[in-house]
């Protein structure tokens, strides 16, 4: 019986299998009714007492032995056969569907749209593959403006009269809009954008834009600062104030710059707004006269205002995001956060 069990566990060790009949000959072999081991377990029967013990664990291991290997070349036969129609239950429930979450760069750009639709704004877009006119020409940038330059802008076609290129700003669909809308024009634009600049925490080469443009007869400085105030209170809450500091654009004169109160310290001073109470959130200005005119409009006739602001500097306030790269990564740890922002 000790040379049967002996015999037995060596030839399990050598078993193989190339498919499923040869696994069923296998398990008849060794466990079937009239099997080897079968056999063996019947004739444990007569087995002496005082052998008993240990043939009886002798015999157990033996069919451990079997059992364990007859699995594991079912499971390599099935690995090997990959989703066959056998291994297909269709009673199992399916895969779960995890549900994404919307990003936090079209959550802010969809809250900033929907403030100027309110304000009567209607929805403007334009390419983002765009030729110089439309991005610097038309807009009074000076031959020489160092936008203009390779270090700055990403070229499609450098070189010639009107080089094809990734527009900087978003401002080219509002030429597009001035050169074939009826005034007044009243327009949002969002879109992104491409620089060419070194990624930081602070800075992208492409990022998202959100620009507005008022043009009709006596719009006034007075105008824009009302409805960016209006703006200002709409994203960040009724007790945002606002002020305008003087800057310069090639597009507009004059030209600010807006902060807004800080609402995280609420204008006290804090680590957010640096001590200051004030959080720089976008650009605007009277429109340029020679672009109103490059763009077929009567500068003596009308007159018009415009902003433009960055989506993910607008988002970094609104939720305190600290650096600019966690929106290009697509972390869901990250995107799940804004998920009751929607
Ligand atoms: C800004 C700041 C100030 C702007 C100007 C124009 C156009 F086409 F009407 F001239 N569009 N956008 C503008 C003005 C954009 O972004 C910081």
């Amino acid at each position: 019986m000790n040379a049967k069990i002996e015999q037995l566990l060596e030839e399990i060790a050598g078993l193989k299998a190339q498919k499923a009949q040869d696994l069923e000959e296998i398990r008849t072999r060794l466990l079937g009714k009239k099997g080897d081991i079968t056999r063996l377990f019947e004739d444990f029967r007569t087995v002496s007492p005082e052998q008993k013990r240990e043939f009886g664990q002798k015999l157990n291991a033996l069919k451990q032995a079997a059992s364990q290997k007859i699995e594991e070349l079912r499971a390599a036969l099935e690995e090997t056969a990959g989703a066959t129609s056998s291994s297909f239950d269709p009673t199992k429930p399916g895969d779960v569907q995890e549900l994404g979450t919307r990003h936090p760069i079209s959550i802010t750009r969809e809250e900033i749209i929907s403030i100027f639709k309110k304000f009567g704004y209607a929805l403007a877009e334009g390419p983002e593959i765009e030729d110089d006119w439309h991005v610097f020409g038309a807009l009074n940038f000076p031959p020489e403006h160092p936008a203009r330059d390779m270090q700055d802008t990403f070229f499609v076609s450098p070189g010639g009269e009107n080089p094809i290129l990734l527009r900087t700003h978003t401002s080219s669909v509002q030429v597009r809009a001035m050169e074939k809308m009826p005034v007044p024009i009243r327009i949002v634009c969002p879109g992104r954008v491409f620089r060419n600049e070194a990624i930081s925490a602070r800075a992208h080469c492409i990022f998202h834009q959100v620009e507005g443009l008022y043009i009709d007869k006596g719009v006034s400085f007075a105008d824009m600062k009302q409805a960016i105030l209006l703006f200002a209170k709409e994203m960040f809450g009724e007790q945002t104030q606002i002020r305008m500091r003087p800057s310069y654009f090639p597009f507009t004169e004059p030209s600010a710059e807006v902060d807004v109160s800080c609402n995280i310290c609420g204008g006290k001073g804090c680590n957010i707004c640096k001590g200051t109470g004030w959080l720089e959130i976008m650009g605007c200005g009277m429109v340029d006269p020679n672009v109103l005119e490059a763009c077929g409009i009567d500068s003596k006739e009308y007159s018009g205002f415009a902003f433009g602001m960055g989506v993910e500097r607008i988002a970094m306030l609104k939720w305190q995001v600290k650096d600019l790269r966690h929106y290009f990564e697509n972390d869901v740890r990250f995107l799940r956060e804004f998920e009751t922002s929607m």
